[in-house]
């Protein structure tokens, strides 16, 4: 080791493509992987690291696999890294110079505000995603919440005054419940309606949606706490309200329904924990409320305010975005007080493995791997899957989630192996859709729900693959 040049991360970093040469780093060592992964073609997970640290990585492998990667490494090693490379001190006029480290396997969209979903070839990788492979959704900078001043106000309707809570009361004066449950944005497979005519949002892909075990107080123990029945309150909306502020002062906030709350009410949680440790900055630390079979925007991250009301929250987010529109409204005619906002969402399937565009090695068969989810609670009865476009059909396997399928608030991995076609002239289209526990099934095609926001993008998932011939 000693006597080996040394290299500086921005060195390592130019090294990203067989034609520069692979290379990472792993603790102070600098490896060539270039032949290893010449020899070991197709899905090679350890490419999501080239030209930086393998590190963040190294949970993806179990541990007698780190060992072996390990040695692997050390066979390829060519330098070290000297410099301690110093920090860029934060910038004070940009709002964003306080927002977290992210995992550098998440894929931007945007960066300020941060939005970023996991790459497909990980996003199977555990049922429970991993706290910073979750997908990111801000609209705005990253708030740094001072624990000691932190209170959650309750407010409006039955309320009678402001009620205060601490941090610490909500740990210990109530049980501690912890749902599962799937989060996916709204524009969650935007990408797919952007092909048939441009949208406003961010272009995500299939995968800005990831699933977490949350925990905290149940909303119901905590408003009845501060004296207020969901069942008899006599209001029409159960607002939350972030801490996240834009330019202008105003916080991102949501709300829904009174009737959805008390249908929801033995799952709705305050929480503040994801899987089992305190909710990280991106996430909403320390606070945020998880409603389950819902919309992503609704569950309001950095929540300090829950006020019942007669009104629906008036944010831009509930008001003036997150709503659906037939495909002949656009921007010149669209007129948001005319929809309802969403809520509930409408079933979903992607396919997770193959990967659009991978070359398979085989031409008689292929395994397909993805995941399918409903709102509503309406758990998944079926999923099918064709590599002819639609024409034929073979029912996935749907590995069991331990969950009711009128109660089922996460995602479900399915997988099948499908024949291909035979004389099919080297390209195969594989298409995937659900049906969900009230017979709701994908629509066929984008063209038909196509919208101005690019919500709701939940047709049939089709990707292409090639097949050697
Ligand atoms: N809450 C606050 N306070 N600010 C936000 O920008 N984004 C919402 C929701 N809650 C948002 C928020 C949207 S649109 C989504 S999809 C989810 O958070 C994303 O949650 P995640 O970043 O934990 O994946
Ligand atoms: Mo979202």
């Amino acid at each position: 080791i000693d006597g080996l040049p040394t290299y500086s991360l921005a060195d390592v970093s130019k090294h990203k493509t067989s034609a520069d040469g692979i290379w990472v780093t792993y603790k102070n060592g600098v490896y060539d992987i270039s032949d290893y992964v010449k020899n070991h073609p197709g899905g090679n997970k350890i490419l999501l690291a080239s030209g930086g640290d393998i590190g963040p990585y190294w949970d993806m492998y179990g541990a007698h696999k780190q060992e072996e990667i390990f040695e692997m490494l050390e066979g390829m090693r060519i330098g070290n890294i000297v410099e301690v490379e110093q920090r860029k001190q934060g910038d004070t006029t940009d709002p964003y110079s306080n927002d977290p480290k992210r995992h550098p396997a998440l894929i931007p969209s945007s960066v300020k505000p941060f939005n970023a979903e996991p790459p497909v070839s990980l996003l199977m990788q555990d049922y429970l995603t991993p706290n910073n492979l979750f997908f990111v959704r801000n609209h705005l900078p990253v708030p740094d919440v001072n624990l000691e001043k932190f209170r959650l106000d309750i407010e409006g309707i039955g309320a009678s005054g402001k009620k205060v809570l601490t941090l610490p009361a909500l740990k210990t004066v109530f049980k501690k419940k912890t749902v599962t449950t799937s989060l996916q944005c709204a524009g969650n497979r935007r990408s797919d309606m952007v092909k048939i005519k441009p949208v406003k949002g961010l272009n995500w892909g299939t995968a800005a949606i990831s699933t977490a075990e949350w925990s905290g107080a149940s909303l119901d123990d905590v408003l009845k706490y501060c004296g207020i029945d969901l069942d008899k309150v006599d209001c029409d909306h159960v607002q939350f309200e972030g801490m996240d502020r834009g330019p202008d002062g105003t916080t991102y906030g949501a709300s829904i329904p009174i009737e959805m709350a008390r249908m929801l009410k033995n799952d709705i949680v305050v929480a503040y924990q994801m899987n089992g440790v305190d909710i990280p900055r991106d996430h909403g630390f320390p606070l945020r409320i998880i409603i389950p079979g819902v919309v992503g925007a609704r569950q309001v991250k950095w929540l300090n305010k829950i006020v019942l009301s007669k009104d629906e929250s008036s944010s831009h987010w509930q008001q003036r975005d997150y709503k659906g529109f037939n495909s002949s409204v656009d921007w010149h005619n669209v007129d948001f007080s005319k929809s309802e906002a969403i809520q509930f969402l409408p079933v979903q399937s992607a396919i997770c493995e193959p990967v659009d565009g991978q070359a398979l090695d085989d031409n008689e068969e292929v395994t397909v791997r993805g995941y399918a989810w409903s709102g509503g609670g309406r758990g998944i009865f079926r999923v099918d899957v064709s590599a002819d476009g639609g024409k034929t059909w073979i029912t996935a396997d749907i590995q069991p989630s331990n969950q009711s399928q009128y109660k089922a608030w996460a995602w479900v991995f399915w997988e099948a192996t499908v024949p291909l076609p035979q004389g099919s002239s080297g390209k195969v289209e594989l298409v995937c859709k659900a049906c969900d526990s009230q017979y709701n099934v994908q629509p066929e095609s984008v063209e038909g729900i196509w919208n101005l926001r690019g919500c709701l993008s939940n047709a049939w998932h089709r990707i292409s693959v090639s097949i050697p011939t």
